[in-house]
């Protein structure tokens, strides 16, 4: 992309009203728009870095044989009354009326709708277990929408239903998204630490939150120091038994403030023992019965009888996450993307548009960093060196190629990795090179 075609409105000035960096610099950034409290236009930019989240998440969801579907945003009140939630969820909930005053709702979740899907459709054990997501926009009329898309009030969740015939079923069910949830956070770029967690309107017994450390996050956490550096599980094999990375993790401390027992944590050495705030990333449920057994969502047992399907589901905050990806990895200049998210691969900064060689030069190393796969953004803009400089590192793009005239008769290019500010001086070759050997 080049940069004169693009869609990018930087701000020059910090908004006064944003109070986390993750706020200012999606604003700043030319990521986001916000329409009302909590509604948010997903700018180009912006827009790249979401939808590079989300098909992350999906296939991490894919790979443990969650089936993907599309559910609607708005649902009929009548689901939600079967299950008493109508009047349980309370003013978070958006209510509208259609025409013919019929009572609808803006789904805040889909606990409801999913198990109506799953009783119209299935009958026997034979057809269990089953895993079904989507990922689709939510709202909530949060009292204190704040922090930019990270409490929202219209969101993208990813949500996934499991149903299985026995607790037993369910529980392996529940491994096998806590295993993906821990790989996909790893290949976002980030350390997020599964911590036992209070149910909330969801319900159920058995919960876990994965939280981002970080110090703008909203609720206090305490957890035992070596979770945050254990590795993830990698290639495993989600047919098999995944309870040994589920009691891995669950056999050191780690509690949200809700569910936290200031005497387990003090039995943790004390060089063990941390306690920070932290960003709810996702949050997975096991409730048994307590959607299909007021909905009579049954399926047949080898013995030919009747029994309520045993379910869980498991949200991920898709455009929440951009803004928790961003608190863990920014510095005082702008954001810095972990590669696996950033909206370009590489930013390309011809210093002097005026200078034929530097035009002919970058626009080569643009078209074989196109080439090559590694979506380029070329600064090809008339502003001066400085300016240049400054937008790049706001945006935070993993690499930035100085191309300026000085150089170049010399025949190099400057690379610099924006995570660590190294620079090296290279041939355009070598340049490239480095480039695709590090998104290889
Ligand atoms: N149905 C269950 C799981 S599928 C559920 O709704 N869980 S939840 O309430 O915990 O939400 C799932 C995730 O959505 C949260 O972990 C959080 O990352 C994200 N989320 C929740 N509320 C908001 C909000 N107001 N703004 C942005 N993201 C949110």
């Amino acid at each position: 992309m080049r940069l004169s075609r693009y869609f990018l409105p930087v701000l020059k000035e910090t908004p006064a009203d944003a109070t986390v960096a993750s706020h200012r610099y999606m604003l700043r950034a030319g990521m986001i728009k916000q329409n009302s409290a909590g509604i948010y236009t997903w700018l180009p930019l912006g827009h790249r870095v979401l939808k590079k989240i989300e098909q992350i998440v999906r296939e991490e969801q894919n790979k443990a044989g969650a089936i993907e579907m599309l559910m609607p945003t708005i649902q009929s009140a009548d689901l939600w009354r079967e299950t008493g939630r109508y009047d349980a969820y309370g003013p978070e909930m958006l209510r509208i009326t259609d025409r013919h005053d019929r009572e609808m709702l803006f789904g805040p979740t889909n606990e409801d709708m999913i198990t109506d899907v799953f009783r119209s459709f299935v009958r026997s054990y034979k057809d269990l277990p089953k895993m079904l997501y989507h990922i689709q926009w939510k709202f909530r009329d949060e009292t204190r929408p704040r922090f930019g898309v990270m409490r929202g009030r219209e969101f993208l969740m990813k949500d996934t239903y499991s149903f299985d015939l026995t607790k037993e079923d369910a529980v392996k069910s529940y491994n096998k998204m806590f295993t993906a949830y821990l790989n996909t956070f790893a290949r976002l770029g980030i350390k997020a630490v599964p911590m036992k967690a209070d149910t909330g309107p969801i319900g159920g017994d058995l919960s876990h939150e994965f939280v981002i450390l970080a110090e703008s996050g909203e609720s206090e956490v305490f957890c035992h120091r070596d979770l945050v550096e254990m590795a993830p599980p990698g290639d495993v094999d989600f047919e098999g038994d995944l309870s040994h990375i589920f009691d891995e993790r669950t056999s050191l401390y780690a509690a949200t403030e809700e569910m936290h027992d200031a005497e387990e944590f003090a039995k943790i050495p004390k060089d063990k023992q941390l306690s920070a705030r932290g960003i709810e990333v996702g949050h997975i449920f096991y409730f048994g019965d307590k959607y299909s057994a007021p909905m009579k969502a049954t399926v047949m047992d080898s013995n030919g009888k009747p029994q309520n399907v045993m379910m869980g589901s498991y949200g991920i905050g898709v455009s929440r996450l951009v803004g928790g990806i961003i608190e863990a990895c920014h510095d005082e200049n702008g954001i810095v993307w972990p590669k696996s998210v950033a909206p370009f691969g590489v930013g390309i900064i011809n210093l002097n548009m005026k200078d034929e060689a530097c035009g002919v030069a970058a626009t080569d190393f643009y078209e074989k960093c196109v080439e090559a796969g590694l979506d380029p953004l070329y600064d090809d803009s008339p502003d001066r060196g400085g300016v240049k400089f400054s937008r790049m590192d706001l945006i935070g793009l993993p690499y930035q190629i100085v191309i300026g005239p000085r150089g170049l008769k010399e025949g190099i290019v400057e690379v610099k990795d924006r995570a660590t500010g190294e620079r090296q001086n290279l041939s355009p070759e070598a340049a490239m090179n480095l480039l695709v050997e590090a998104f290889a």
